[in-house]
């Protein structure tokens, strides 16, 4: 099985990229450059036609979105999501996915990119205030289940514990304060003493040295 997983630094493309490590898989990692557009070019909407990342490039040809990738990725390998002995199991992993790319997710790219919702300083900090009171009830929501147990389905790690450790980094380094989810920095700092997510974070921390190196990396304010 080939597998090249197209990612930017710090983006979404993390959950799969932590996922591949922790299924211990042999694949390769394509740099997409966000200021070069190059995720808007023929070649990559061929493959990607929303032009986002992550794109996993497999033997049965491309495969997009986070909730598909990480299903996909799950037949393929143990241990990255629960086995589903009924649909109604099945649709509560695939909810529990979608909760985080459909629900979350967008408030994210709010309190990240509100450029790309709005213009003019006073707008993008309304937008990003917004995004700030919407995603307080969500991360409530993440703390309480994460106060269950270890991981997000209690003593199996998962890929949604990649997914929700993504979201933490992201709204914590957008100045989200985590002061008041203790249950999820305790999973955020778990996540980060596994081997396989510190490989991740490694590749990603590269991925970024590149784009800096090119002059490419991205300045948010
Ligand atoms: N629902 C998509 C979301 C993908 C997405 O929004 N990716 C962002 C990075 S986190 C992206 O590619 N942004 C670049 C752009 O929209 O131009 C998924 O789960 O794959």
């Amino acid at each position: 099985m080939s597998l090249t997983l197209y990612a930017a630094p710090g983006a979404c493309s993390r959950v799969p990229m932590m996922t591949l490590e922790e299924a211990g898989a042999d694949y390769d990692v394509k740099l997409v450059r966000f200021m070069k557009g190059e995720h808007k070019r023929p070649d990559y909407l061929a493959m990607h036609p929303a032009g986002k990342v992550p794109l996993l490039m497999t033997n049965d040809g491309p495969v997009t979105q986070n909730v598909a990738i990480a299903r996909y990725l799950a037949a393929q390998f143990d241990g990255l999501l629960p086995k589903a002995a009924t649909a109604f199991e099945d649709a509560q992993i695939t909810a529990d996915l979608a909760f985080c790319a459909d629900t979350v997710h967008p408030v994210v790219t709010r309190m990240r990119m509100p450029m790309f919702m709005v213009e003019g300083d006073e707008a993008m900090a309304s937008v990003r205030a917004k995004a700030m009171d919407a995603m307080a009830p969500l991360a409530q929501l993440i703390n309480t289940r994460l106060g269950k147990g270890n991981w997000w389905y209690g003593d199996a790690w998962s890929v949604m514990d990649a997914y929700v450790y993504w979201i933490w980094f992201r709204i914590t380094g957008a100045g989200f304060s985590g002061a008041e989810f203790s249950h999820w920095a305790a999973h955020a700092a778990a996540m980060e003493l596994r081997p396989a997510i510190q490989r991740a974070l490694a590749k990603d921390a590269e991925l970024q040295a590149t784009l800096e190196a090119e002059g490419l990396a991205p300045k948010f304010k």
